[in-house]
């Protein structure tokens, strides 16, 4: 099927640090069978990842890791387009003009924006209060079908359909009201410390995740420091948060039910189970990360990729930013 004919995605994931495990199951594993039945448009969220405060140098550094990642993990850049947001300017047009549609009530209820203001003192970044706007931009420009993320993001897809809906309604219709694409077993990976909170790239306690860039040994220490409980036994159960998570990580890697997991460890103990994870985390990370290695030690054929890939996403979004324009009465140039 060509490319015109298939229906879209657009994913993305902020350089905000270096990728989780959470990031990988939630994000990145979910995207790669869906390549050859979507047209894919997946990019490295770097405009997102200023919301927060970011060092220069770590932010370049991240996003062409980001990147590599994506890449490593088998994303094809012949079957999908790879870009980097700040190089395809069409993401801030969009944004501005949403803008201007969106409601201070409907961001602030935004848990992402409750959550990451309480953390930046008296002078919070207007930025991240805006951040679901550019999002919903991000993903209205392409005119995207469906949008494969974790289950945190969901409430900022609300505001994506419900703003394609308000711009359809106040003009005349123009996008596709996108639908979310969420699995369900690695909806939400866990906090290795704190098993009620996701798993988050920018928590400060690196015991917390799993690097996708860990070493096997680093993997192994941490989930065997992970906390559990003092039950003891292997049950799937909001009770044993920490054993669910690694039963959930487990199921994922091995193909596996949590019920025949469970049925396995039944006379097993926690520290197999450890064992067990750990493996099965490192078996398929450990050739991702040569090659994102690999990729990182001769950048010339990430840009080659990451040209390639703007030029298509600009070319594909900007007939959008234009119908956006020409209905809300702007001057064609
Ligand atoms: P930050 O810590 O900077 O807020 P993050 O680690 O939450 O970032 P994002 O860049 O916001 O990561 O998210 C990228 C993608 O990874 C999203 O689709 C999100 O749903 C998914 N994701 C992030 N953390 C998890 C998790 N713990 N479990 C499942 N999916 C996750
Ligand atoms: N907010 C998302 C990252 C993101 C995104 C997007 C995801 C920015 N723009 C568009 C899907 C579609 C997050 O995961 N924190």
């Amino acid at each position: 099927m060509s490319s015109e004919n298939k229906k879209t995605i657009f994913s993305g994931i902020q350089p905000s640090g270096r990728l989780t495990l959470g990031n990988y199951l939630g994000a990145i594993k979910n995207w790669i069978p869906l390549q050859d039945e979507y047209d894919c448009y997946f990019c490295v969220v770097d405009l997102h990842a200023i919301t927060v405060k970011q060092e220069p140098k770590e932010l370049r550094k991240n996003t062409l890791e980001v990147l590599a990642t994506y890449i490593a993990s088998g994303i094809d850049p012949k079957k999908s387009t790879l870009f980097i947001q700040s190089h395809v300017p069409t993401h801030v047009q969009g944004a501005w003009l949403l803008n201007c549609m969106t409601y201070m009530g409907e961001l602030s209820r935004m848990t992402q924006y409750k959550d990451k203001s309480q953390k930046s003192g008296a002078n919070i970044p207007a930025g991240l209060f805006n951040y679901p706007v550019l999002m919903a931009s991000d993903i209205l420009i392409y005119d995207t079908d469906l949008v494969p993320v974790g289950i945190d993001q969901k409430q900022h897809l609300e505001l994506a359909r419900n703003l394609a809906e308000r711009f359809n309604n106040a003009y005349s219709p123009t996008f596709t009201v996108p639908e979310p694409h969420i699995v369900k077993a690695s909806a939400k990976i866990m906090d290795l410390q704190e098993p009620t909170k996701k798993m988050s790239k920018s928590s400060d306690n690196p015991n917390s995740y799993i690097l996708i860039m860990d070493e096997p040994n680093v993997i192994r220490k941490k989930i065997s420091r992970s906390v559990t409980d003092s039950i003891g036994t292997v049950n799937y159960s909001d009770d044993q948060p920490g054993v669910k998570n690694l039963l959930n990580i487990i199921s994922v890697f091995e193909n596996k039910t949590t019920d025949e997991l469970v049925d396995y460890y039944k006379d097993k103990g926690y520290k197999e189970l450890k064992e067990d994870c750990a493996n099965a985390i490192i078996n398929e990370l450990e050739p991702i990360q040569k090659r994102v290695n690999e990729l990182l030690d001769n950048k010339k054929e990430l840009e080659e990729i990451y040209k390639e890939g703007s030029a298509k996403a600009f070319k594909k979004s900007i007939k959008q930013v234009r119908k956006m324009h020409k209905k809300m009465g702007f001057i064609p140039n």
